[in-house]
């Protein structure tokens, strides 16, 4: 069991309100409020982590694998030797991971790569999921 001087929960990230007076003004923290005085507060501004999304390509029985080389070097930046590698590993597995981005990053790459893939009319698929 936890001991009986409970403490205060502790605040949601972004909303701890932090006292704008100064520590050495007698109504700072811990100081005895005798003038019934309000003390100022600020929400501490904090940066939320974006949320990451894998991009992933799915194998078909179609598409050259020199053109889904080609694809992972042009639109994510890879190597020669890393993108045949992914290559690969999709014909192998079924999916590979080509990047991770946020939303919006994640979503051009998806957008790009089926725009290329179906220029050429190959069936290759793309898609994003959460990590
Ligand atoms: N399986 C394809 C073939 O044998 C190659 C391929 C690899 C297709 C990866 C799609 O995402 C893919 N030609």
């Amino acid at each position: 069991m936890r001991g009986s001087a409970s403490l205060p929960a502790a605040p949601r990230p972004g909303t701890e309100r932090t006292p704008v007076v100064a520590a050495s003004d007698p109504r700072a923290p811990g100081g005895d409020d005798r003038s019934n005085t309000a003390i100022i507060t600020r929400t501490k501004p904090r940066t939320k982590r974006p949320s990451l999304y894998r991009v992933l390509l799915l194998n078909d029985d179609y598409t050259p694998m020199e053109f889904v080389v080609h694809v992972v070097e042009r639109f994510f930046n890879k190597s020669h030797e890393d993108a045949y590698q992914i290559m690969m590993h999709v014909h192998h597995n079924g999916v590979g991971e080509c990047g991770v981005f946020t939303y919006e990053v994640a979503e051009t790459k998806v957008t790009q790569v089926m725009d290329f893939a179906r220029k050429h009319q190959h069936p290759l698929q793309c898609v994003m999921e959460k990590k």
